[in-house]
Parts: C-alpha cells; sequence; structure tokens
C-alpha cells in the first residue's frame, strides 16, 4: 500500500534513504531497468569472464570480478591496481555500456553528485558462501568523485564501518535493484559485505551482482 508521497516500496523503505555524510541510498532505483542490465552484463561476460582473482598476499577471493570501461580494477601478486588492459584475455575491457553510464549518472545526480561520468565498472560477482573483507576503496586517482553501486540478484548485508578500521560496522540491507551513493566524508569509509546467504532471484538465480561506477583514472 502507498501511504502518501513517503512510502512507494512494499517493505516499508523510503525511496531515498540517507545512510551517513554524503551517503544515500536510492531504493529499487535500478529495478525498471533490470532486463536491460541483465542483457548488458551477459555480453560484457562474454568478452572478459568473471574470475577469482588472487590477493597481494596470496588469497584466492571469494567474490568473482571482472570490469568495464577505460580501466579496470585488479589485483595479484603485483598488487592493487587499475588496469586499460585485462590480464586474463591481453585485450582492452569491454566499454560501458550506454544503459550503465546513463543510470550512474542518474543516480549520481539524484543523490545530490551531478556531472558523474565514470570511467570504470568493476562487476562483483557473489555466490552463497561468498564474503567481502572490511576495505576502503583507495586505488582511484581523485576522492572527490563518488562510488555509485547497484545491487542485482540475491540480498546481501552491506557492512558500513567509518574512517578508522576499529570502527564498528553498521549493517545494512542491500537488495535487488537498491543503488547506494558513497561520496564526500563517505567515500574512504571502510565498508565489506557478509557472507552471502543462499536463496533464488528470478532473473539472476542464486547469485548476487554488485556494479560499482568508479572515475579510476
Ligand atoms: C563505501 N563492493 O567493489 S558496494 C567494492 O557489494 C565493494 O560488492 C561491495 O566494496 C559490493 O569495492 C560494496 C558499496 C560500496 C562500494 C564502494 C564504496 C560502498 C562504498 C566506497 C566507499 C565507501
Ligand atoms: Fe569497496
Amino acid at each position: 500500500m502507498t501511504i502518501g508521497l513517503f512510502d512507494d516500496s512494499q517493505d516499508g523503505r523510503r525511496p531515498r534513504e540517507p545512510l551517513a555524510e554524503g551517503a544515500v541510498l536510492l531504493v529499487r532505483f535500478a529495478k525498471s531497468m533490470e532486463m536491460e542490465l541483465a542483457a548488458a552484463l551477459d555480453a560484457i561476460i562474454g568478452a572478459a569472464p568473471f574470475r577469482h582473482m588472487m590477493t597481494p598476499g596470496g588469497f584466492r577471493m571469494s567474490v568473482a570480478m571482472t570490469n568495464c570501461g577505460q580501466a579496470g580494477w585488479v589485483t595479484d601478486a603485483r598488487g592493487y591496481r587499475y588496469d586499460p588492459i585485462d590480464p586474463e584475455t591481453g585485450r582492452p575491457w569491454p566499454p560501458l555500456p550506454p544503459s550503465f553510464l546513463d543510470l550512474a549518472a542518474r543516480a549520481a545526480k539524484e543523490a545530490g553528485y551531478g556531472g558523474f561520468v565514470p570511467d570504470s565498472c568493476l562487476i562483483n560477482r557473489y555466490e552463497p558462501g561468498s564474503r567481502l573483507s572490511l576495505h576502503q576503496d583507495r586505488n582511484e586517482r581523485d576522492f572527490s568523485a563518488p562510488i555509485v553501486s547497484v545491487s542485482l540478484g540475491l540480498p546481501a548485508t552491506f557492512l558500513f564501518g567509518g574512517a578508522q578500521r576499529s570502527d564498528r560496522p553498521r549493517r545494512i540491507r542491500l537488495e535487488h535493484g537498491d543503488i547506494a551513493v558513497w561520496g564526500g566524508p563517505s567515500r574512504l569509509a571502510f565498508h565489506g559485505v557478509a557472507q552471502l546467504e543462499d536463496g533464488h532471484h528470478p532473473i539472476f538465480g542464486g547469485r548476487r551482482i554488485n556494479l560499482t561506477f568508479r572515475k579510476a583514472l
């Protein structure tokens, strides 16, 4: 049921929830584009398949990753970096699809960051048991641009910490179609994702996909 102007969702979540200074959750903002996003994603992973990268310390990541855009985030024995070439294929990453660029720019604008033009999209695939431990995103050149993250498929518990690793993280549910925009003082917050629970999503099956749009270069 709709409650006035304040609730057009079905679970009591408002369309726009402030998370912290500079960070906003746009509830189900990407839902109406789910089929277009799924098709664009299929084309990307056909050209640049998901892979489990290795951390510089020698651990295999439980989250499988790929990228599109002018540069992709990679990790291996040499460290973390953005690379214009996919080390698995030896070719440039697939370009950012217009539907991705348009969605990221509209979401950023809605969150108060006009003029956001990402040059990179890291695509994370979680299967039951996959998790992402607490980290900061610091490999981008310019921290004044926000990061826009789009959640698709199974829900996850996002861990949103503070400026220090020791700050106790808040747990935030991220569901299919949700977009979170992280800028300003939240841009360098520690964050992670709790172990994915089993489930089934009608489009994405037993998986969660997260797109993070970045200005990396
Ligand atoms: C807050 N991805 O790819 S998205 C990552 O769900 C990453 O796959 C998670 O953390 C995922 O680096 C979380 C939300 C997110 C992304 C980047 C952030 C939150 C952020 C950067 C700064 C602060
Ligand atoms: Fe991150």
